[in-house]
């Protein structure tokens, strides 16, 4: 009985030698282990009672689980050490200068040509027309031969195309979204519609681009006139471009149009004096209109002896450059951020 109650104090203080020694938490872990573990050294003993006496056990049992506790206490107290000394270290070698600059986010802006479309559409949604878009590769049907543009037409050279194949070409004008809607529209019910999108023509200079961007408007209902035209335009030209602004309405051609009407606006640089801009005339071509031709209603399932409608079409990319004052069209289409970053504070 004595032999085995100093066989564990010994025991106990070679543990706890050994924890003193411990320079990391592994030797710790391995002190664990020798000592308490299952193969451990005070484990054995306690395996070991069996063969004790029934006065010796409740002894020797008390004094192998005190001996337990002092050590795994003190392993304890070892680890929350090393992690401290850990945490100290880390705290030291790895600070973090707050005061030093970040790095510069540097936020997007609107691109001008969105700027515009939005405002665009806002208006039209405004007197209650819908915004439609539609395909940008788009069939010689829907392109021209829906809009009273027949195969051999003269009008198809007036602007040279870029053709996919003999039936797909890249779309000359947002019409064909339009003759589309026409199509789609299954009650052939009334239709007020506005549709912005990209088009595509063969030529490249400073004042076209072989992509530019259009809207066009549609309207077609019982006893709609050429007043119903000139109030819509007048409206959409002031809003655009300036409240004070006079319109002039030049007898034109269009195919898709009888009458046509193309639409002068009064200069807005000099007030219809005279200058640069308007090259002294006074007036800026801005928009094409007219009453929907009956053959683009036919074509397209409207009874042209009930309904009538105008159209209109205007390039984006001018109304851009005349509102934000931009001389090269090519700038819209080439996200040079050096450009591109003169409009971020224009709506805040
Ligand atoms: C312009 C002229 C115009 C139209 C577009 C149109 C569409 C249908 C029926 C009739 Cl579906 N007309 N569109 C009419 C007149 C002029 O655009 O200078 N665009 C940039």
């Amino acid at each position: 009985m004595e032999e085995k109650i100093n066989e564990i104090s010994k025991l106990k203080e070679m543990a706890l030698n050994e924890v003193r020694t411990a320079t990391n938490e592994k030797e710790l872990d391995e002190v664990r282990v020798k000592y308490l573990g299952k193969k451990g050294e005070l484990t054995s003993i306690l395996r070991s009672m069996g063969s004790l006496s029934p006065e010796e056990r409740p002894v020797i049992g008390s004094k192998v689980n005190e001996a337990r506790d002092e050590i795994e206490q003190n392993i304890k107290l070892g680890e929350e050490t090393f992690e401290k000394q850990e945490l100290e270290r880390k705290l030291k070698e790895e600070k973090i200068d707050i005061t030093l600059p970040s790095t510069k986010v540097r936020r997007g802006s609107k691109h001008p040509l969105n700027r515009i479309i939005e405002e665009v559409e806002d208006l039209f949604v405004s007197m209650g027309y819908d915004v439609v878009t539609g395909p940008e590769l788009e069939t010689d049907e829907y392109c021209f031969e829906r809009l009273n543009l027949p195969k051999g037409h003269p009008a198809r050279d007036m602007q040279d195309s870029f053709y996919i194949t003999s039936e797909y070409l890249l779309r000359t004008q947002t019409s064909a979204v339009q003759a589309r809607t026409m199509m789609a529209n299954e009650e052939k019910s009334p239709i007020r519609v506005i549709c912005p999108g990209k088009t595509y023509r063969r030529d490249d200079d400073a004042t076209h681009s072989h992509q530019f961007s259009q809207v066009e408007g549609l309207v077609i209902d019982k006893n709609i006139s050429l007043a119903d035209l000139k109030g819509t335009l007048e409206v959409f030209v002031r809003k655009m471009l300036g409240e004070n602004l006079e319109l002039r309405f030049r007898p034109s051609y269009f195919p898709f149009t009888e009458p046509s009407y193309e639409v002068d606006v009064s200069c807005f640089k000099c007030g219809g004096k005279g200058c640069n801009l308007c090259k002294q005339t006074g007036w800026i071509e801005v928009l094409g209109s007219g009453m929907v031709h009956p053959n683009v209603l036919k074509m397209n399932g409207y009874d042209p002896d009930k309904y009538t409608g105008f159209a209109f079409g205007t390039g984006l990319d001018r109304l851009a450059m005349f509102k934000y004052g931009i001389t090269d069209i090519r700038l819209l289409y080439q996200n040079d951020v050096r450009f591109l970053s003169q409009f971020d504070r224009l709506d805040r």
